[in-house]
């Protein structure tokens, strides 16, 4: 069987760790979780659920940042090494030509992606109930504000890095104004990032750590064989929602369309900063950053939704646990 090649720009800086020689898991944790504690910024109770890019030849980022009011906000932030961050006080204030869309209600769960000549968010924007925000920056300094992408009730709003199939791509996750119990991802194409259509069933809940609802973490990543996505998966304990993350291959011309998707989770809860927090029990990717020659991984995630995380994984043996591992 030919290799699968990962596809890329090459980050050389990427954060990295070996993996514990006490270690056999596919996917490790940074020995210095969690990166970001809740009070790394003032009158803020937790900083999660945070997206972060290569800028130039350091790092930047958007980050959920819930203050002592407990409105969820979005900031910007900067890192040299993509594991100290100094992340603004002030929320991002984005420009947009039309107040209906602007006006700020809350906004969360952020991704960043870079898209042909600029770094596009997505975010779950409170719009008469939860919805997908998309605006974008050239600095993360200036931040605007384009339309929603869908209807209210959606979240988990994940851009694809280039067109496909000449359309701009997205994967969502449609869902309810409260916490969703249920929650299958689909596939939207659009021409110009404002209308938005075409829409393809992707993946539904399966068995386990993935039963009650799934949705997409970090932009997906282009490999000679497909799509890799790493998502979050969803179980409800007696106790209240489970969330761990695992990872799919979708077709490259055809993301609809899933070859291998893995049947165990990658990274659960665990650790005390993943199961206890505001909410317990909570690992939720936003981020997969890659070194295509090396093929180091780093991914940041939200722990406990109260701080924010990093694990790591090489790309070569992520791609054989799938495919070992698929259902
Ligand atoms: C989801 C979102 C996430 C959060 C998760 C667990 O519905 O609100 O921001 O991490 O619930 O509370």
């Amino acid at each position: 069987m030919s290799k699968t090649e990962l596809i890329g720009s090459k980050l050389p800086n990427i954060p990295w760790e070996e993996r514990p020689q006490d270690c056999n898991q596919v996917v490790w944790r940074s020995e210095k979780n969690p990166i970001i504690t809740r009070d790394a910024v003032p009158d803020t109770n937790s900083i999660f659920n945070s997206a972060v890019v290569p800028f130039g030849d350091s790092f930047a980022g958007v980050f959920r940042c819930d203050n002592t009011a407990r409105v969820m906000q979005l900031h910007a932030g900067v890192s040299q090494d993509g594991i100290n961050w100094k992340i603004e006080a002030k929320r991002i204030q984005f420009r947009c030509t039309d107040n209906e869309i602007g006006h700020f209600v809350y906004g969360y769960d952020p991704r960043v992606c870079w898209l042909e000549d600029r770094y596009y968010v997505t975010w779950c924007n409170g719009y008469h109930g939860p919805t997908i925000g998309l605006g974008y920056t050239h600095d993360f300094k200036i931040f605007f504000q384009m339309e929603n992408a869908f209807l209210p009730y959606n979240r988990n709003g994940v851009l694809f890095p280039r067109k496909i199939n000449e359309k701009y791509a997205m994967l969502s996750r449609p869902s309810d104004t409260g916490h969703t119990p249920f929650g299958d991802i689909f596939y939207s194409e659009s021409p110009d990032l404002i209308h938005w259509g075409h829409h393809r069933h992707v993946m539904s809940p399966a068995e386990g750590w993935q039963a009650t609802k799934i949705g997409a973490g970090p932009t997906p990543i282009e490999t000679s064989e497909g799509w890799l996505l790493i998502y979050h998966g969803v179980l409800t304990s007696c106790n209240g929602f489970v969330y761990s993350f695992g990872a799919a291959l979708l077709d490259l011309e055809r993301p609809w369309k899933v070859i291998y998707r893995t049947f165990p989770y990658l990274l659960n809860p665990r650790e005390y900063y993943e199961c206890v927090g505001d909410v317990p029990n909570v690992t939720f990717p936003c981020t997969a950053l890659y070194d295509p020659p090396t093929g180091r991984m780093a991914i940041y995630y939200g722990g406990a939704d109260t701080v924010t995380c990093l694990a790591f994984a090489q790309f070569d043996e992520l791609i054989e646990f799938i495919k070992e591992n698929s259902f």
